[in-house]
């Protein structure tokens, strides 16, 4: 049986340890779909974009028509792309993904056209305010059973960075009520990431999959030095070297070096990353399907990527919701191009708020067999836990505090 309408679409802001929005969608007999539309450090604008401009358009509509839902948030705006427009759409397709795959009875994959894989090979996130730090964060990924681990570490004279805690606890970036600052130093940064690289190949040998995050912060000829640097480390993947602003910097960086690259979890489109992909200047496309339209525009994007054999890498962190980790690993059950997912554990009491059905054994995800994503929210526990400011860090030159990319 088919649904004939949405009746109700509601957004949830709520913040079970970091803030989430979240879209439920209603039909006219009782299912509801989940959409994640959550946008780190800029939720509430992602939740008025979906209150006051999309569900007045959604209510009456039938819900199982939603490549034309798609077509109409996005062309139909006239104002197109953009963060918080691209992943207001993304909520609602997910939604309307869930509710279809939950009218069908089939987890969502099997809607897309059923399994390629029977695991999701996932990456960890070992970081240490040193090198030794770092080691230690490796090997205690290594015994859960990761076989990918990134690697980030402090950096000798700078006193906090990406990727690092500072407190012992997971690492959360939006961690200020207003943004904090970190200064910056790119030549010592250069020094010192060949050097964490170095230790951990002494320590673990050649098989264990590494990766780096390089977060945006390199001009084109420095992520060159970097990538020819790491060579001999034989990274998995070497990640957002320069800013993804200029596509063409990545040539310059690819003539130079063979260290693998990857891009694009700030990307909303197929737009952002059509050049790097068909001129094969990365290897894996980094876009996530909440920020980039959701299942309907993020398989365009794998699909393109397939066919210059790029391979995708969703962005995973914590900001992008368990819908959101739902969502790809159906995805990635099916997508023929699936490289690897991030995957940086929620933390309680997340568990509270969000039911999923997806799990993590050794080093893959698996997603669950219920019918549609797999991943739903308890808005009573979720009204427990209201909605707090927080924001990114800024990043600013150590020598003279001018504002830099974090
Ligand atoms: O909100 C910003 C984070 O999602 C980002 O800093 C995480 O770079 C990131 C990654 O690779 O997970
Ligand atoms: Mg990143």
């Amino acid at each position: 049986m088919s649904p004939t309408k949405i009746v109700d679409a509601r957004v949830l802001v709520c913040s079970p340890g970091r803030n989430f929005v979240t879209l439920i969608v209603q039909t006219d007999d009782g299912v509801m779909g989940y959409g994640d539309a959550t946008l780190n450090g800029r939720e509430l604008a992602v939740a008025s974009y979906l209150r006051d401009h999309l569900v007045p358009l959604l209510i009456g509509r039938d819900p199982s028509r939603i490549e034309d839902t798609w077509q109409m948030l996005f062309r139909g705006a006239y104002w197109r792309r953009g963060p918080v427009t691209m992943t207001a759409i993304a909520a609602v397709d997910m939604a309307l993904w869930d509710i279809k795959a939950k009218y069908a009875g089939m987890p969502l994959y099997q809607l897309l056209g059923g399994r390629s894989r029977d695991r999701m090979l996932v990456y960890g996130h070992a970081t240490g305010r040193d090198v030794a730090e770092t080691i230690d964060a490796v090997a205690n990924l290594k015994e859960q059973g990761y076989e990918a681990i990134r690697a980030q570490s402090g950096v000798p004279g700078l006193e906090k960075i990406y990727g690092v805690s500072q407190s012992g606890k997971a690492y959360e970036p939006a961690d200020g009520d207003l943004p904090t600052t970190e200064a910056w130093d790119t030549a010592a940064y250069l020094r010192h990431v060949p050097q964490l690289f170095e230790a951990l190949r002494v320590k673990f040998g050649d098989e264990l999959q590494l990766l780096h995050d390089a977060h945006h912060r390199l001009s084109p000829n420095e992520a060159a030095q970097l990538g020819r640097s790491l060579e001999p480390y034989r990274l998995f993947w070497l990640e957002d070297v320069t800013p993804a602003d200029n596509p063409e910097s990545l040539r310059r960086v690819r003539t130079q070096t063979v260290t693998p690259l990857a891009i694009g979890e700030v990307f909303h489109s197929l737009f952002d990353c059509k050049l790097l992909i068909q001129e094969q200047l990365i290897d894996y496309i980094r876009a996530s399907l909440v920020h980039a339209g959701g299942i309907t525009h993020w398989r365009r994007i794998a699909d393109f990527a397939a066919i210059y054999q790029v391979r995708t890498g969703c962005h995973g962190a914590t900001d992008l919701s368990p819908i959101t980790m739902g969502c790809a690993l159906h995805v990635g059950a099916w997508l023929p191009n699936f490289g690897i997912q991030e995957y940086m554990p929620h933390q309680a009491p997340i568990e509270d708020v969000f039911e999923c059905d997806y799990r993590f054994e050794r080093g893959y995800m698996y997603c669950g067999e219920a019918p549609g994503h797999g991943v739903s929210v308890n808005e009573e526990a979720a009204s427990k836990f209201p909605y707090k400011r927080a924001y990114l860090p800024l990043n600013r030159l150590k020598h003279d505090g001018s504002l830099w990319d974090w």
